[in-house]
């Protein structure tokens, strides 16, 4: 009988389930951005955490596994106050989860959405997640109640942000961070792949939501707050100016653009200390 080797890590096999509320969980955190703070402090501060950035309760069989799918191109800064506030907040919440780094090789203009159907793939490839959370590279939540679980129906957790006043800035956004099951993702074909730049993309994919006779549901404003590390737009991510045609269209084009159409070129994977980063070849606008 070999399945006491079947969970890695050293974990018996019969761990009593985690509680359902985590005693771990406080409320608000306050975030800033320390100076000087390197990967190496990060890693030193989550000894649990191991190859490619991956994590379970070690004294408890989590009830829910989380992959945070996080698309990327030369942010590297945000990245480390992102990994610096999240290890620790994903752990208070006793998940077994996963951080995945979707990082567009080349200089052609960024595409998040498309990078995100890349994740989707690449992180179901290697386990059974039962939720994904599409996290933006610059948004630190910043209370532990915000729960990095799955609803009934698509959850968009970026409610409340400080750039927008921690207010929703129009009721069908659904940008920033989301959770999403593999059944919805699916059943909603995915987001997706031809919004190439900024904007838009976010509400084609809230569209797609009631589209695919979901809705979407939200936490509290209490709760849903994010920091955002303050940036200007990134090069080669300029504005898209076709957003608004595209957006017109979505009825049209959903079932024909998403998950089921994503083409893309794994270049490199690499497990590293505090996440799997995954460089993919997504091509260019057709
Ligand atoms: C909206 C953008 C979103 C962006 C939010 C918040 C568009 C589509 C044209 C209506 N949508 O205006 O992509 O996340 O602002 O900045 O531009």
């Amino acid at each position: 009988n070999l399945s006491h080797l079947s969970r890695g890590h050293g974990h018996a096999d019969d761990m009593p389930y985690c509680p359902k509320t985590s005693p771990l969980i406080g409320g608000p955190i306050h975030v800033s951005f320390p100076s000087g703070l390197t990967l190496a402090q990060v890693q030193r501060k989550n000894p649990l955490v191991v190859r490619g950035g991956r994590y379970r309760p070690p004294d408890c069989e989590a009830r829910h596994r989380t992959a945070i799918i996080i698309p990327h191109r030369h942010r590297e800064h945000h990245l480390k106050f992102l990994l610096y506030y999240l290890h620790p907040f994903l752990q208070r919440q006793q998940l077994s989860y996963g951080i995945y780094v979707i990082h567009q090789a080349g200089n052609y203009t960024f595409n998040r959405a498309k990078l995100m159907n890349v994740g989707f793939r690449e992180a179901m490839r290697e386990e059974d997640w039962d939720c994904l959370f599409f996290h933006d590279v610059d948004l630190i939540p910043e209370d532990d109640r915000n729960l990095y679980v799955c609803d009934a129906n698509p959850k968009h957790a970026a409610i409340a942000m400080d750039k927008f006043g921690y207010k929703l800035p129009y009721k069908m956004y659904f940008g920033g961070v989301s959770a999403l099951s593999p059944l919805h993702y699916l059943k909603m074909n995915g987001f997706p792949n031809n919004y190439w730049g900024w904007g838009g993309e976010d509400d084609d994919i809230g569209v797609r939501v009631s589209l695919a006779g979901m809705f979407i549901s939200r936490p509290s404003l209490k709760v849903g707050r994010y920091k955002m590390i303050k940036h200007k737009l990134d090069k080669g991510n300029d504005v898209n100016p076709k957003r608004f045609n595209m957006l017109a269209k979505t009825r049209q084009t959903w079932k024909m653009d998403g998950m089921n159409t994503v083409e893309y070129e794994v270049v490199s994977r690499d497990y590293l200390p505090l996440y799997t980063n995954i460089t993919v070849n997504i091509g260019t606008e057709s």
